[in-house]
């Protein structure tokens, strides 16, 4: 059988850009922390607030025994809550997400945090945040009229200045 020489010139640079692009997947997967969102739980989005774990007040960062802390938020039409949170830097924070009505996104720009809110689904993200200060929650899901005023806020502290916070018994989200 005769192959083209030009043929196979442009077979193996298509088979180039498709490994191209598995090498980037991989890239990001293994040394940016960048996954696709995890859907593998399943909620009832209607019934979140008799839910134990999404009722409102369980809403927000909790203290794992590990140091770590879960993060669970709601987003629904047209905001994320709790509305604004304060989260500790250099922490793995684990996001825990659901949503109450529409399929929502949220991204915190220069983070790795980005992953879609499916409803009916638990979308669960790992993160550490670097830098402290204050980082916008945007959802980048069109969902309705609202969405372009759809966000909300972090403010980022330091681990003890954090610590400080919760052993003072000051509210950390609201
Ligand atoms: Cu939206």
């Amino acid at each position: 059988m005769h192959i083209d020489r030009l043929e196979k010139k442009w077979a193996g640079i298509s088979l180039g850009i498709a490994g191209l692009f598995v090498a980037i997947i991989l890239g990001s997967a293994l040394f940016h922390g960048i996954h696709a969102p995890s859907n593998v739980e399943t909620i009832d989005s209607a019934r979140l607030h008799l839910s134990e774990e999404f009722a409102e007040d369980n809403l927000g960062p909790q203290r794992n025994p590990d140091g770590s802390i879960t993060v669970r938020m709601v987003a629904g039409r047209y905001g994320f809550y709790p509305k604004t949170m304060v989260l500790p830097a250099e922490t793995s924070l684990t996001f825990r997400w659901v949503s109450l009505d529409v399929i929502h996104g949220v991204h915190i720009p220069m983070t790795n945090m980005s992953t879609m809110i499916v409803p009916g689904y638990v979308a669960q993200v790992n993160t550490v945040l670097h830098h402290t200060g204050d980082y916008p929650l945007l959802c980048n899901e069109y969902c309705g009229m609202g969405h372009a005023h759809m966000w909300s806020n972090l403010k980022v502290v330091s681990k003890a200045q954090w610590a400080d916070m919760n052993n003072q018994g000051g509210a950390t989200h609201e």
